[in-house]
């Protein structure tokens, strides 16, 4: 049995997609954000000493980060979602796997956080510069390889899509990216289109 520890408004979102898709049973113990700090309740910790999420459980074991889960999740149950080892598109789709996690949330993080400081007021320079470099390094790059393409890798549905959704969901719905991204506003209407998708950001909404 898997369960799966989600927090509202989190990466979780990508293991309630993946879960929905592949139809395995699981059971969702919901958890919410602190309403002032946003941090996760210190509930979270009793399951990983991180206190963040997702985490789940499976066979017994607690098993944290998305990007580990999602290939564990796929490798058990939905070996479809991914190119097989000896396969050129395997590359690929490692690559942008780990891109989700490290290249694409580092920028996407910096804007979402350099936006709300400013918004109360603190006086960012470096950091706001930075921030918007970054981020028009690493999202013109995936715009550009978007280009005529419906989904990340081998043109069909992979773990990549449900590790990089979640960061597109946020660009396009929390920082409102728009003209200059229609590629990846075009990406994240095909993602949307998935009836497991709707699935989850329908549970996500009525938790
Ligand atoms: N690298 C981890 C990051 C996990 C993470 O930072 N989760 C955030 C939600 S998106 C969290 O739980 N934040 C609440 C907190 O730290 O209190 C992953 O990919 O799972």
């Amino acid at each position: 049995m898997i369960v799966l520890h989600h927090l509202n408004q989190s990466r979780s979102l990508r293991i309630l997609w993946l879960l929905e898709e592949i139809g395995q049973p699981y059971t969702l113990k919901p958890y919410y954000r602190d309403a002032t700090t946003n941090l996760a309740p210190p509930e979270l910790k009793n399951i990983h000493p991180l206190g963040k999420s997702p985490v789940i459980e499976l066979d017994g074991k607690v098993i944290a980060e998305s990007g580990a889960i999602v290939e564990l999740l796929i490798q058990r149950y939905a070996p479809h979602l991914a190119p097989q080892p000896h396969e050129d598109a395997y590359i690929d789709y490692l690559q942008w796997v780990h891109f989700a996690e490290s290249s694409a949330m580092v920028p996407y993080l910096l804007k979402v956080f350099t936006a709300i400081e400013m918004q109360k007021g603190t006086m960012l320079t470096f950091l706001d510069h930075y921030a918007q470099v970054e981020f028009d390094k690493v999202f013109g790059y995936l715009e550009q390889y978007l280009q005529g393409k419906r989904f990340l890798v081998d043109n069909r549905l992979t773990g990549a899509d449900f590790m990089l959704g979640f960061v597109i969901y946020g660009l396009v719905y929390k920082l409102k990216i728009a003209d200059q991204y229609p590629n990846i506003i075009q990406y994240l209407h095909n993602l949307e289109a998935f009836p497991s998708w709707q699935r989850a950001l329908k549970i996500e909404k009525d938790m």
